[in-house]
């Protein structure tokens, strides 16, 4: 206010000289561009009409930067196209000069008259306001000013997200999630772990990490081993995981077939006066005789299901024979030999089918079954 009357006193001093004729006559001089606005403090001051000088134009609560009152930050003043009245936010959008009223936000010759009838929020229609509306947080909100002058008042209790009645909303629902109809944020997918140790809830999420790495319908383990690894085998119930070598296996010899000649003697009958072969199995492993089966006579297609235990090692040289039994001794009919070892693979199958691919060897098939112990 001290502007404006500075702005008076210089101003019938002006008139003052003028009429004493003692100032020249000359118009006043110009400091300013006519409207424009500074800051001075925390107020904003305007430019007179004829640029003569600053007159006082508005207080900001918040201060003033570059001829505008600063934002508080939780109110944001409505003032578009007003130069005077109400802001919405509890503050003024500019007073008017002397000898003018704001008028529907413009400063206008005349008195004006306030108008609150039937209104608790908005404009009086002259330089005051009829109220202030606030946001159910208490927020002083001019946007839920009505065009009849009353507060829209928020329906948000209770709510996280959703329409607040007044053209807003009661909050937004983080990423992946929805607003119900109800108000509430909800995940947009619901995690499912009923039942599982392990594997996908369903939403992008783990239900369990397993230890040996295996999850099968939502079980942690194997159910055989072409789920582990290449050296390792399924053990166990549930299945885990485990090292194939250096344990013990269950083999068992099931069958076999014979050449029915004696390939080592012209194919001639394998006994003496035409008899079929009576045949007997013998492993060893590196040397060691690990299996000796018993003797099935006059056979071509033995079967036994007798089983060694043995503890494979990883290279250990491995050997199965064929022999016909004979009164006095034995006839070699063939074998098969894993020089290596006997393979990861055949461990993880648990079988083994010996071909010779040879339709004039004698030991012609065998067939062992692999179990771990
Ligand atoms: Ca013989
Ligand atoms: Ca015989
Ligand atoms: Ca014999």
């Amino acid at each position: 206010m001290a502007r404006t009357f500075a702005a008076v006193v210089a101003t019938t001093i002006a008139v003052i000289l003028a009429a004493a004729g003692c100032g020249g006559g000359d118009e006043a001089e110009q400091i300013c561009i006519p409207q424009e606005k500074e800051c001075d403090g925390s107020d904003v001051v305007k430019c007179n009409a004829d640029g003569s000088d600053w007159s006082f134009y508005k207080a900001c609560p918040d201060g003033c930067k570059d001829g505008q009152c600063k934002s508080n930050g939780t109110c944001a003043p409505a003032c578009g196209g007003k130069e005077c009245g109400d802001d919405g936010c509890g503050g003024t959008c500019g007073l008017c000069g002397a000898g003018t009223t704001c008028q529907a936000g413009t400063c206008k010759a005349g008195a004006c008259t306030p108008n609150c009838a039937g209104k608790t929020c908005g404009s009086d229609g002259c330089s005051g306001t009829c109220g202030t509306c606030y946001s159910s947080g208490g927020a002083a909100d001019p946007s839920l000013c009505q065009a009849n002058g009353t507060c829209c008042v928020q329906s948000c209790a209770g709510k996280q997200c959703g329409p607040d009645g007044c053209g807003g909303v009661c909050g937004t629902c983080p990423a992946k999630s929805t607003c119900t109809a109800q108000g509430q944020c909800q995940q947009s997918c619901v995690p499912s772990c009923s039942g599982k140790q392990c594997g996908s809830d369903g939403c992008g999420g783990d239900c369990g990490v397993c230890s040996d790495g295996i999850c099968l319908n939502g079980k942690c383990g194997c159910e055989d081993s072409t789920d582990c690894s290449d050296e390792s085998i399924c053990y166990g119930s549930p299945g885990k995981c485990t090292m194939a070598f250096g344990r013990s296996y269950s083999f068992t010899l099931a069958d076999a077939t014979i050449l029915e000649g004696d390939p080592n003697d012209g194919f001639s009958a394998w006994d003496v006066g035409g008899g079929m072969p009576d045949v007997f199995v013998e492993c060893t492993a590196e040397g060691t005789l690990v299996f000796s089966s018993t003797v099935k006579n006059d056979t071509l297609s033995p079967m036994w299901w007798e089983s060694f235990n043995m503890v494979v090692a990883k290279g250990q040289y491995f050997e199965c024979t064929a022999y016909d039994n004979d009164v006095s001794d034995a006839d070699w009919i063939g074998a098969f030999e894993f020089k290596q070892g006997i393979p990861a693979s055949l461990l993880k199958d648990g079988y083994y089918g010996f071909d010779a691919g040879d339709p004039s060897y004698g030991f012609q098939t065998a067939s062992f079954v692999i179990t771990p112990n």
